[in-house]
């Protein structure tokens, strides 16, 4: 069993982030397999100067880790968990039922796998009342970094300002490539 001080640390912190840098929000995956949908969040908040944690963490094949993982996240400082997983996807779920943070759930597709990522959906949907998991669209942890920074904006002004610029620079390329189609 690592210490939680083990958790690798990716930080996109400035050194004027208001954490001093250390991870506000815990990206965790069931596999290492899983990276390659999961790379998307971590790039999403590091493009919003958000530092974060990047681990795998599996429920079924190490049960204690998770339980340990989720259990210190608050204490640890961490504002939100995004956690990923294919095929029997419990990890959201569990984590979401052992911490009080905010817990978004990516339904991971396994490369190769049969039902095409609606296992995982269905897994990380149905939670039952009282223990709630955001849940993104099958594979787009871009949108679970997304939602991330809105949490955290509700209570950062810059993160505020940051997603507000953000929305402005979508509505802009719309426009944009209306203006094109238009001419
Ligand atoms: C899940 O099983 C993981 O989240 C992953 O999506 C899937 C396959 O894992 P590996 O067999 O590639 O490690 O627990």
């Amino acid at each position: 069993q690592r210490s939680s001080a083990a958790y690798a640390a990716v930080s996109a912190a400035s050194a004027t982030d208001a954490s001093g840098g250390r991870p506000l929000v815990g990206i965790i995956m069931g596999s290492d397999s899983d990276l390659a949908t999961m790379k998307a969040a971590a790039a999403v908040l590091e493009e919003f100067g958000v530092p974060v944690e990047l681990t795998v963490v599996s429920a079924h094949r190490t049960p204690e880790r998770m339980f340990e993982y989720a259990r210190t996240a608050h204490s640890r400082g961490l504002k939100a968990i995004i956690a990923g997983a294919g095929g029997a996807a419990h990890l959201p779920g569990m984590v979401a039922a052992m911490t009080p943070l905010p817990v978004i759930g990516v339904p991971v597709k396994p490369s190769g796998a049969h039902l095409d990522g609606l296992d995982a959906l269905l897994s990380i949907v149905q939670m039952p009342k009282g223990v709630p998991v955001a849940t993104v669209a099958i594979g787009n942890a871009a949108n679970a970094g997304l939602l991330a920074v809105r949490i955290l904006a509700a209570h950062d002004p810059r993160m505020l300002d940051r997603m507000l610029a953000y929305q402005q620079g979508m509505t802009d390329t719309v426009l944009g490539k209306a203006a094109k189609l238009e001419e």
